[in-house]
Order: structure tokens, then C-alpha cells, then sequence
């Protein structure tokens, strides 16, 4: 291969391949005023509770046909730390979303400032000290950008690397368990995942049109495994060069039994 080719490859590769670590494994919850929410008290609000950890973020939205407030507080009064104050509280329209990131433990009552009996309750626990991190990967191929995200309390994912065709190379810091969180459009019917001549054994966990989060445990001793599947990226490329190929064949076959027969024709 041509040296500078092959230099513009490495160079490519070592700046697309990012690791970015996140800060805590935070969800985003949603919530919603319920249809005639104004008659309903305790039942306005759904779900309520709403339990979360810290972190989390609620994000409500209007299902009635009727304004209303989201309104931190109790017994008709504000706190003011979401949805306003008694005097200019935050109107929701019909439809309208509003939401709040609970960064705090603790119980948080909020109510409707125009129906004052509407009422609801956020319970914010500290999140059971699983210490989850979420951190991510990419790299470049064919002018896409692939991530992958790995879920775990002690790996995290450090490098990216698709070996057209047959692998995708996973960098990896730490040991223990770890989900991946793998895009279909780079590999899809994951076989296997090697680190180094050890065969891990791995589960599904979950698998959609968009991706593939796949659960291992990472043994001692390993900075990077090799997932293999039934497809791995270039699978369109492969198949276009085949068509091509196939065509081309076509091509020269019709134009030589065509020279053939204008040779019978002629001799
Ligand atoms: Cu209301």
C-alpha cells in the first residue's frame, strides 16, 4: 500500500477515535397532566409518585385541555424551584412540556396553581451507589462516524477500530462487566468476543433496527476485545464491488459473443 496512504489512515484513525466519559448514568423520566386533571387531586398527575434517582430529569407534559401548572410546593404555596411562583406561575397550554433535573436528594410535593387540590410528589433517592458510567467511542469509516457506549461501573470504552468486513476492535479500560452498545449499520449478528485468543462468553441484552447492547465480563488483564458478526461493515460496499464485478462480466461476455457471431457472419 502507498506510504502516505497508509499514513493518512493512521493519523485519521488516532484523531477519530475519542473516548468521552460522562458524569453520572442520569435517566429522563416523563410524566404527564392527566385528561379532566383539575377534579382529580392526587390522581392529576401520572404517575405519582414519580421516583427517581439523583440526577434524573422529569419531564412533564400537558395531556388536558385545560391550562395548568407544574408547581414546586404545598398547601397552595410555591417554593419557586420549578414551575413558577404564586404570582407568576408557569402556565402549561395544552401540550406544552416543562421539566426539571432533580440534582438533590429528597421528597419535592408540587401542585397546579389554578387548581390548588391538584397535587403530586417526586421522590429523589440517591441512586443506590451503583456508581454507573456511561462512556463512548468513535470512529470514522467511509466518511460515517460510529459510536459505541459502554455501560459499566469500573470499564470504560477507550478506542474504536472496524476491521472492514470481518471485526470491530473494542478498547476497553478496567475490569468487570460491561454493556456495549453497538450500531446495526456497523455490525450486526454478533458471533463472538474474543480478548485476544480467550473466547468471552457474552449476552444480548437488547437488539433493535438502530443497534445492538451486548453484556460481558471483562477479564483481568485486557485492554481491547474483537466482536465479530454475520455482518460487519462494509457489507453494501462488498455487495456494490460484486454487482460491478458481475456486470462487467456481463458486459465483456456479450461484447465477445457478439464479436464471435459477426465473425461467423464474415468468415
Ligand atoms: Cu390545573
Amino acid at each position: 500500500m502507498n506510504s502516505k496512504f497508509t499514513f493518512a489512515i493512521v493519523l485519521a484513525a488516532i484523531l477519530a477515535v475519542v473516548a468521552v466519559p460522562t458524569s453520572a448514568f442520569a435517566a429522563t423520566v416523563n410524566a404527564s397532566i392527566v385528561p379532566g386533571a383539575s377534579t382529580k387531586t392526587n390522581d392529576a398527575y401520572d404517575p405519582n409518585p414519580i421516583e427517581i434517582n439523583k440526577g434524573d430529569e422529569v419531564i412533564w407534559t400537558n395531556n388536558d385541555s385545560a391550562l395548568h401548572t407544574v408547581t414546586s410546593g404545598s398547601n397552595g404555596e410555591p417554593t419557586g424551584l420549578f414551575g413558577g411562583t404564586a404570582s407568576a406561575p408557569a402556565l402549561m397550554p395544552p401540550k406544552k412540556t416543562q421539566s426539571f433535573t432533580f440534582t438533590e436528594e429528597g421528597e419535592y410535593p408540587y401542585f397546579c396553581v389554578l387548581h390548588p387540590a391538584m397535587v403530586g410528589l417526586v421522590k429523589v433517592s440517591a441512586g443506590g451507589g451503583s456508581g454507573m458510567q456511561e462512556t463512548y467511542a468513535t470512529t470514522e469509516f467511509d466518511g460515517q462516524t460510529y459510536t459505541v457506549e459502554a455501560t459499566s461501573a469500573a470499564v470504560k470504552v477507550t478506542g474504536l477500530a472496524i476491521d472492514a468486513g470481518k471485526a470491530v476492535n473494542v478498547n476497553l479500560s478496567g475490569e468487570g462487566e460491561v454493556e456495549l452498545e453497538l450500531p446495526t449499520a456497523m455490525i450486526s449478528g454478533i458471533s463472538s468476543v474474543m480478548a485476544g485468543s480467550t473466547d468471552v462468553s457474552f449476552t444480548q441484552v437488547e437488539s433493535d433496527d438502530d443497534s445492538t447492547t451486548i453484556k460481558f465480563t471483562v477479564p483481568a488483564g485486557t485492554s481491547s476485545v474483537q466482536i465479530m458478526g454475520a455482518k460487519v461493515i462494509p457489507e453494501f460496499g462488498v455487495i456494490a464491488a460484486i454487482v460491478l464485478a458481475a456486470s462487467l462480466v456481463a458486459v465483456i461476455g456479450f461484447a465477445r459473443f457478439k464479436g464471435a457471431s459477426f465473425g461467423i457472419g464474415r468468415f
